[in-house]
């Protein structure tokens, strides 16, 4: 308690610290809730500079982000503001994060009153679509040009080149273990790099995309309204297919992201829908019609995509994701891969709906 009240000492908060605690369960980041005796609480986190190599750009980042979505919310006259976008807390010298000698730290005001979930009912996916197709919308007129904080984070070509590596090296020996889903996976490999290759022909676009829209990424309200996007660290040029891909790949899995009972695991249709009802609403004021027919190959890709980088960390032998036992990215590979196959068998029925919104 004593080393994060130094820390947030550098920073211009109010009040004095009276509790520090672990917050949230983000796969990447340390984040802690900081209370004090005066009107805020703070959220204090360690940026994980081996994932985010350049914290001056990922802050300059999200500064930009929260700076103009602020704006538009104050121009349209919108209410709660302050629960609405992230505010970050400068340090005492006018900086965006503190580094302590050995690691980098960064303040934020906490938003009191809210809540976050693993899973959704149909009305929140729809509402949760509709912000995100909103978050998107703001963005679209950034003026700042986003840098990427992890370069080709959501690059499938190069995720697949990093697999490669991961299983030539064998750092675990694991590789043996997990032939079968490494063929299986390559037999995809053409078809899901596909977009990736319309984008170098100038077939599709990247705008701001969020790229980590797991739906434990919003606060929701109270009363179960979508209120804020958080965790924009990822937050960069990106294809719509992150967004709404990853949506569905989380809240839209009828099992969890590592699911030990694999039957359990699967995309739900109806969540799927809602989602997309609300999403193409918020969107449809700047989503193209390539755009828009690919979403349901977009579920598909973040799923696969996240079979491959969890199944790339297995090899490596837990690099990157934190871990809770041994097997713990195993298990994630193979329930993501279930949940993919899940996709692929409803592709036509998403089309579809797709096709008729
Ligand atoms: C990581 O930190 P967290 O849990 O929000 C990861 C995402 C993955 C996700 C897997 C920077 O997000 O890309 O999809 O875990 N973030 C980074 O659930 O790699
Ligand atoms: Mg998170």
């Amino acid at each position: 308690m004593e080393k994060y009240k130094e820390i947030v000492s550098h920073f211009a908060v109010s009040g004095n610290v009276t509790n520090v605690a672990p917050l949230g369960n983000g796969l990447i980041n340390d984040t802690y809730i900081v209370e004090t005796d005066g009107n805020e609480d703070y959220v204090l986190q360690r940026i994980n500079n081996a994932v985010f190599r350049d914290v001056p750009l990922l802050q300059r980042n999200v500064y930009a982000i929260t700076g103009h979505i602020r704006r538009k919310l104050q121009e349209c006259g919108a209410g709660d503001i302050d629960r609405r976008v992230l505010r970050y807390v400068d340090t005492s010298d006018g900086g965006s994060f503190y580094f302590d000698g050995e690691k980098y730290w960064r303040v934020s005001v906490y938003i009191p009153g809210t809540k976050s979930f693993d899973t959704v009912t149909l009305h929140l996916a729809y509402l949760t679509g509709k912000s995100f197709g909103d978050f998107q919308y703001m963005l679209s007129d950034l003026p700042e040009q986003l840098g990427e904080t992890i370069p080709d984070f959501h690059n499938i070509e190069y995720r697949l080149q990093q697999l490669d590596e991961a299983a030539e090296n064998d750092a675990a020996g694991r590789a043996d273990s997990m032939r079968e889903i490494m063929e299986e996976l390559d037999d995809r490999r053409e078809e899901m790099c596909k977009v990736h290759r319309m984008y170098r022909e100038g077939k599709f676009p990247k705008r701001i995309s969020h790229c980590d829209t797991k739906v434990n990424n919003i606060l929701f309200d109270a009363d179960g309204t979508p209120l804020c996007v958080i965790d924009l660290d990822t937050t960069m040029p990106g294809f719509v297919l992150s967004d709404f891909g990853d949506f569905i790949r989380t809240a839209g899995n009828k099992g969890k992201e590592d699911d030990t009972d694999l039957k359990a695991v699967g995309v739900d249709m109806e969540i799927f829908k809602a989602f997309a009802r609300g999403y193409i609403e918020g969107a449809e004021r700047f989503i193209t019609p390539v755009e828009k027919e690919y979403l349901p190959f977009g579920a598909k890709l973040m799923a696969y995509m996240q079979t491959v980088r969890f199944l790339a960390d297995y090899l490596n032998g837990d690099t990157y994701y934190k871990i809770e036992y041994p097997e713990h990215n195993r298990q994630r590979t193979l329930a993501q891969y279930k949940l993919l196959r899940s996709m692929e068998e409803k592709e036509d029925e998403m089309k579809q709906y797709i096709a008729g919104l």
